[in-house]
């Protein structure tokens, strides 16, 4: 099952030097880099990659919203809002603004399932919580509890598609 995905590698991991270990994680499993290149996206680009969509909005809501519920934390006093879409519009906003602050990495992986390995690879969202030997995992321990109260984005280092569907339209937007 020949795949292509895409994968960004986000400013912050970029300035903490770990692009060399990050790609060399995806080669070593046996993904092809297909296509790469460095550049500073401009907001267009990412308000298209992460559009306005009230599921993705309600899905980073979300997970706010379960962090803070398992530290018993008070999100009103931190972020002013407890709804779900408005918090996914505040993170959306962050995100923005991060994806754009410096060069960023984006890149092309072909293989056998290439969608599904490179998740596996990447790990889960919030890195506090995500897998050791996942790069999210191994490289940090940022959480929404910590990160919104400094109101940014979660710095987790990495995007991958999702889908194969998610995939092929990120493919045709960044390349
Ligand atoms: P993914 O990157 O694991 O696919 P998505 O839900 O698609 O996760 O979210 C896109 C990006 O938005 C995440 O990688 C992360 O940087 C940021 N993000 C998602 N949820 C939160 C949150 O609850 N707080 C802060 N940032 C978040
Ligand atoms: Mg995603």
């Amino acid at each position: 099952m020949l795949e292509r995905t895409l994968v960004l590698i986000k400013p912050d991991a970029v300035q903490r030097g770990l692009v060399g270990e990050i790609i060399s994680r995806f080669e070593r499993i046996g993904l092809i880099l297909d296509e790469m290149k460095l550049l500073i996206p401009d907001e267009q680009i990412v308000k298209k990659h992460y559009p306005d969509d009230l599921n993705w909005l309600r899905n980073a809501g979300g997970k706010t919203i379960e962090t803070y519920q398992k530290f018993q934390l008070n999100l009103m006093d931190d972020l002013g809002t407890v709804d779900v879409i408005e918090i996914g519009k505040i993170i959306r906003k962050w995100l923005i603004q991060h994806l754009t602050s410096g060069p960023t990495i984006a890149m092309i992986l072909s293989g056998n399932h290439a969608v599904e390995v490179t998740r596996k690879i990447v790990g889960s969202t919030i890195p506090l919580f995500a897998e050791l030997g996942t790069i999210r995992g191994d490289f940090s321990i940022d959480s929404p509890d910590y990160s919104t109260p400094q109101k940014r984005v979660l710095m987790n280092l990495v995007h991958a598609s999702e889908s194969l569907s998610e995939a092929n339209r990120e493919i045709n937007l960044w390349f």
